[in-house]
């Protein structure tokens, strides 16, 4: 299958800041004025590969029903990474990203292998706020007991409030997802056909 699109989940409790953070991306602006809503959505952004190949980014918030403590088959299906969130304020919501990495594990049916070189990414949210509980030390410490050979969880901080290290983590995303050189190569081969058509 060619991927050309990158299906993101954002995961973690509710009140970390994930729409937050998704909106400081895609709109670069954050109002804490958003309705809790049922279901799940989308919202899709142009972001560029490490190798210089543009690919749409889908990313997936779930607009309140984490409260239930688990997104369901239907959030997690095909997703090629997974931004875990939890507020560097509240110690709680750190330690349920253990919960959070468990309940994608299972609801993705992923093989065990697949799942443990499965692209993740940490981000403590809400920096902005002077009353830090979770220390970076301890959120790379989490990170290390659950990365692989292969795939090394990166920790990023970040302020949805004021952008900081926002956009940064978001571009990371793309730079993790390993699109195989022979599906890029077909992407330039149809594009080259297309162009002789013309
Ligand atoms: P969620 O989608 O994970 O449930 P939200 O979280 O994005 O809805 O954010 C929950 C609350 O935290 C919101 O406040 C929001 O404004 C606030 N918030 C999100 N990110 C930040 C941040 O980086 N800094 C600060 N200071 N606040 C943040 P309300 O008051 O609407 O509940
Ligand atoms: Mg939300």
């Amino acid at each position: 299958m060619h991927k050309d699109i990158l299906k993101v989940v954002l995961i973690g409790d509710g009140g970390v800041g994930k729409t937050s953070l998704r909106n400081q991306y895609i709109h670069k602006k954050f109002t804490n004025a958003y309705k809790a809503t049922i279901g799940a959505d989308f919202i899709t952004k142009e972001v560029e590969t490490d190798d210089g190949k543009k690919v749409m980014m889908q990313i997936w918030d779930t607009a309140g029903q984490e409260r239930f403590q688990s997104l369901g088959v239907a959030y997690y299906r095909g997703a090629d990474a997974c931004v875990l969130v939890y507020d560097v304020n509240n110690f709680l919501s750190f330690q349920h990203l253990e919960r959070w990495r468990e309940d994608f594990l299972k609801q993705s049916s992923l093989p065990t292998e697949e799942a443990r070189h499965f692209p993740l990414l940490m981000i403590g949210n809400k920096i902005d706020i002077d009353d830090r509980v979770v220390s970076r030390r301890q959120a790379r410490a989490w990170a290390e007991i659950h990365s692989s050979d292969k795939m090394q969880i990166p920790c990023f901080e970040a302020s949805a409030k004021n952008g900081d290290n926002v956009e940064k983590a978001f571009a990371h995303i793309a730079k993790m997802v390993k699109i195989p050189q022979m599906e890029l190569d077909m992407v330039d081969i149809v594009a080259a056909k297309k162009k002789d058509k013309l």
